[in-house]
């Protein structure tokens, strides 16, 4: 599908549009070469991807790997999460200030990365006590994203849906096949096949899925998850499966340097 080069100075107004109509907006290049390589080393041979990964099982029992993290740090991961290509245009796009709320890693590996069924962000979310669905994604391709390694597919516009009821399927949470079917029709299925370096930002209300990668090529990517900095994390009583209660920084993301990705690298 066609791209955009990011703007030098951030989203245009066109782009923003372009964002509120579709829920998702796929920017190329907002990461140079050396950058990916460097994220790429971080996640091969880093601490961080390794204290973190999970594994949850998709419906065909295949593990659909990420490793997950709530708080910034101060290695290459936080100087993604506070890079001004990503935080500026976040801010650009909810139009408000924000706060990090956390930071993912997929690691859909050749021939064994399993399948994320359909949901949306905020299904998860809400949940978990955020009282409005200001939050933002933005998924960094760090291989190349395409239909056979399993990218993320999206339903264009899905967003002003509102919140969908999530339940257990398939062995993660997420959206009533039955539904999802009644539901597609109205909607172009986009999958986003990325080249590394890109970024797709998208609402939390974007309905999404990605297939298992059954090909010889990985595909990863990281995905940087902030919040509007005044939504309220509601205290409901919310654990995760291992007990814990939601967590989202309450001062506004810090605006780290352009070149605080090699920095931390020590290129
Ligand atoms: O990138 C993927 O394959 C799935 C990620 C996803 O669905 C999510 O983070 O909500």
């Amino acid at each position: 599908m066609p791209t955009t080069p990011l703007p030098l100075r951030g989203l245009d107004d066109a782009l923003v549009q372009q964002y509120h109509r579709d829920g998702f907006l796929i920017i190329e290049n907002v990461f140079r070469p050396d950058e990916v390589a460097s994220l790429l080393e971080a996640v091969e041979h880093g601490d961080r991807v390794a204290k973190t990964t999970v594994a949850p099982k998709d419906a065909t029992g295949k593990a659909a790997k990420l490793a997950i993290w709530f708080e910034t740090g101060t290695d290459i991961w936080s100087a993604l999460s506070t890079n001004p290509r990503l935080v500026n245009n976040v801010r650009i796009l909810l139009g408000e200030e924000i706060a990090f709320f956390h930071g993912k890693v997929i690691l859909k590996e050749a021939r064994t990365g399993g399948a994320w069924e359909w949901h949306q962000d905020y299904g998860y979310w809400y949940d978990q006590g955020f009282a409005f669905p200001r939050l933002i994604s933005a998924s960094t391709a760090l291989d190349p994203a395409t239909r056979e390694n399993g990218c993320l597919e999206v339903l264009r516009g899905s967003h002003r849906l509102g919140r969908v009821t999530h339940g257990a399927f398939g062995g993660q949470t997420g959206i009533d096949p039955v539904r999802i079917k009644a539901l597609e029709p109205l909607f172009e299925r986009v999958y986003c096949e990325m080249k590394p370096g890109s970024v797709l930002f998208f609402h939390s209300n974007l309905l999404h899925c990605s297939g298992p990668n059954l090909s010889a090529k990985h595909r990863r990517s990281v995905i940087m998850c902030y919040n509007a900095l005044t939504n309220p994390l509601l205290q409901i009583g919310y654990k995760d499966s291992m007990g814990l209660t939601s967590r989202a920084e309450t001062h506004a993301c810090p605006v780290g340097p352009d070149d605080g990705i090699l920095r931390a690298a020590g290129r």
